[in-house]
């Protein structure tokens, strides 16, 4: 399979026929597309961390740190510099490949003090060797230029389900102002971490219609996380039922069949997922997890956990590419010793 074979002109029709597949067919053909564009074995590691918790004015019915839920996230001030980089150095010595810096902001405020310590944050964790994410909330073509030229690797935006069911999951602002500030971060050059949600009550259509709609941008967002709804008590959402490993299994490998290059990521909801459920993703096509025992605010496996489910599967972790080596793409490593366990604070 040629390179050529990316298409930014899926439908939902066709995104629907490729999800409904029967399971064998639909994993046959997700495997086939993955080994064409990633090692076979090879998972990439990346580590979250919430520098700055809770008290966000939006709405999003999904969120445990959205100020208008009773959801027990206390709210907490923009980690110091120092605090990040320490976390940033702990995930590297546990394996993780990228690190991901997450903050409950509606936007950043431009030019501010606490702005200028995100940009701090990025040049540190980039000069500690590491790929950096942030997810701070929608960016001004400005922010998005200080952020590439602080040396961000990634940003991560979810579109989070379909434009039609957009409106029900969140108020305060509109799909289109999502796919406004993905456009700023692609314009500054800096890759496009988007994806989004499931089971937080939409249909199959708007399932499909999610990943059609970042299928259609070009370039495809560098990585997709799917993510299963973590119903927090306290959300609007805290009652919606689980979603299956099966139902998980199929936006994998139907994310992977349609952006045959991106990285799909498994990413919230892997608690409660069993090992045999997680790996039936991967073996659909997803090669990123969250690494760390914490997400944002939720839990998430602990370190020695993934690293056992790995190695009993025989995966490895992957490393990077290096542009500046001339390496374009991104190879695999075995996987660390076993770091040491780390006391919680
Ligand atoms: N405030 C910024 C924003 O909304 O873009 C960045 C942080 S926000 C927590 C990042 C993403 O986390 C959301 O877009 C959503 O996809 C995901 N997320 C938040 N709460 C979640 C939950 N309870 N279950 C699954 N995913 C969740
Ligand atoms: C993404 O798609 N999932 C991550 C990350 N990007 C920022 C966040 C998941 C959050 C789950 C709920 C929590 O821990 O607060
Ligand atoms: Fe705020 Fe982001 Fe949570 Fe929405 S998802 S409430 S914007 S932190």
């Amino acid at each position: 399979m040629e390179k050529s074979s990316i298409r930014h002109d899926w439908t939902v029709q066709e995104a629907r026929e490729i999800y409904n597949l029967p399971l064998p067919e639909l994993i046959y053909r997700a495997q086939t597309v993955h080994r064409h564009f990633h090692p076979p074995n090879a998972v990439q590691l990346c580590t979250l961390l919430s520098v700055k918790t809770g008290a966000c004015p939006e709405d999003c019915s999904y969120c445990p740190q959205s100020a208008r839920y009773e959801t027990g996230v206390e709210a907490e001030r923009l980690m110091s510099v120092e605090e990040v980089l320490e976390g940033a150095r702990r995930a590297k010595e546990a394996g993780a490949s990228r690190f991901c810096m997450g903050a409950a902001w509606r936007s950043p405020k431009e030019g501010s003090n606490q702005w200028k310590r995100v940009l701090e944050m990025v040049r540190g964790v980039r000069s500690l060797g590491m790929e950096a994410c942030a997810t701070l909330g929608m960016l001004s073509d400005e922010q998005a230029r200080e952020l590439k030229e602080a040396g961000l690797t990634a940003y991560n935006h979810n579109i989070d389900t379909s434009k039609e069911f957009y409106g029900e999951i969140i108020t305060t602002r509109d799909f289109e102002d999502r796919l406004e500030t993905i456009r700023a971060v692609a314009d500054a050059g800096i890759h496009v971490c988007s994806g989004g949600i499931i089971g937080m009550g939409e249909k199959l259509n708007d399932r499909v219609a999610m990943l059609v709609t970042l299928a259609r941008l070009e370039p495809h967002p560098e990585s997709v996380p799917i993510n299963a709804l973590v119903a927090v008590a306290g959300t609007p959402l805290e009652d919606r039922p689980k979603v299956t490993a099966v139902e998980m299994a199929r936006m994998c490998a139907t994310a992977r069949i349609l952006m045959p290059a991106s990285m799909v990521r498994l990413s919230a909801g892997r608690s409660e997922m069993s090992e045999e459920a997680q790996l039936l993703c991967i073996t659909a096509g997803a090669n990123s997890i969250f690494y760390g025992d914490k997400l944002l605010t939720t839990g998430n496996p602990d370190v020695e956990a993934d690293m056992a489910m790995m190695r009993a599967a025989g995966l490895e972790a992957l490393v990077p590419a290096d542009p500046e080596a001339g390496r374009e793409v991104a190879t695999s490593t075995s996987l660390p010793a076993m770091p040491p366990a780390v006391e919680a604070s």
